[in-house]
C-alpha cells in the first residue's frame, strides 16, 4: 500500500499567530479516520511553533526548503540539522519557485537530496514542465530529467524517504489544473521511467499531484490509479479547504 499525503505548502504566507490559529483549527477540525498523511509547510520563521503545536497529533511539519551544505558562510541559509534540532523531519525540495526565482538547479537539488538522506530526512521532491515544454512537446523529456538528475544516483533503500510530486508548472496558482487524465497520464510515465532502474521503488512510491488543486477537484484527480494525494499551495491556506482536500483522498 503506497503513503496517501496530503501536504500544504503555505509558501510565504501566515505570521506567527496565523500559524497557531491555523493549527489550533486544524487540529479542531481533521476526522479521527482520515485516510491521508497531513502535512503542513509553514515558512522558515514559524516551524519550530508548528512542529511544537502538532507534536502529539498525527500532523507533520514539514519545511520548505534547505541549503545542502552542513554548516558555513550562507547568510540566510538553514541547514538539515537546524531543521532536525526543532523536531522537522521532512522538507519540500525542488519546488518550481526555488527553481525559478532562486536558480535551484537538477545538480544543487540532487545534493540537497543527499544530505536530507544523511540526516534521515523524509524529500517531498517536486519537478514539473512548463508551458512552453508541453505546448512543444517536450513534457515527458523534461520530467525524465529532472527524474534522473535529481534522484537516479540515490540507492534503492534510500526511497523509502522520498515522496515525488509533480507540479506541472503551467498549473501553479493559475487556477489553471491539469485535467485528470493529464495527470495520472504523467503519473504513470514516472512509475514507468522509475521502473527501468527501481522496478520495486516504482510500485511503492508515493507520487502526489500539485497545480491548483481545490476542493472541487480533488477527489477526481485522487481518484486516478497513479495519484498518491496532492501538494496543495493556496488551498491549504485556509481550513476547511485543506480538510476538504485531505477529505477527498
Ligand atoms: C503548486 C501548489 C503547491 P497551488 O505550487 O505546491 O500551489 O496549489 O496554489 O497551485
Amino acid at each position: 500500500m503506497r503513503r496517501k499525503i496530503v501536504a500544504g505548502n503555505w509558501k510565504m504566507h501566515k505570521n506567527a499567530e496565523e500559524t497557531e490559529d491555523f493549527l489550533n483549527e486544524l487540529i479542531a477540525a481533521l476526522p479521527d479516520d482520515i485516510e491521508a498523511e497531513v502535512i503542513v509547510a509553514p515558512p522558515f520563521v514559524n516551524l519550530a511553533s508548528a512542529a511544537d503545536h502538532v507534536e502529539f497529533t498525527p500532523i507533520t511539519v514539514a519545511a520548505q526548503n534547505m541549503h545542502q551544505a552542513e554548516s558555513g558562510a550562507f547568510t540566510g541559509e538553514i541547514s538539515a540539522a537546524m531543521l532536525k534540532s526543532i523536531g522537522v523531519n521532512t522538507v519540500i525540495l525542488g519546488h518550481s519557485e526555488r527553481r525559478a526565482y532562486f536558480n535551484e538547479t537538477d545538480a544543487a537539488l540532487a545534493n540537497k537530496v543527499d544530505t536530507a538522506l544523511k540526516h534521515d530526512m523524509t524529500v517531498i521532491f517536486c519537478f514539473g514542465e512548463e508551458l512552453k515544454d508541453r505546448q512543444n512537446g517536450q513534457h515527458f523529456n523534461v520530467v525524465e530529467n529532472q527524474l534522473r538528475d535529481g534522484l537516479f544516483h540515490i540507492d534503492d533503500k534510500d526511497w523509502a524517504q522520498i515522496v515525488l510530486a509533480y507540479e506541472p508548472v503551467w498549473a501553479i496558482g493559475t487556477g489553471e489544473t491539469a485535467t485528470p487524465d493529464q495527470a495520472q497520464e504523467m503519473h504513470e510515465f514516472i512509475r514507468n521511467t522509475l521502473r527501468s532502474r527501481y522496478p520495486q521503488v516504482a510500485e511503492d512510491v508515493s507520487i502526489l499531484y500539485g497545480g491548483s488543486v481545490k476542493p472541487d477537484n480533488a477527489r477526481e484527480i485522487f481518484s486516478k490509479p497513479d495519484v498518491d494525494g496532492g501538494l496543495i499551495g493556496g488551498a491549504a491556506l485556509k481550513v476547511a479547504d485543506f480538510v476538504a482536500i485531505a477529505e477527498a483522498i
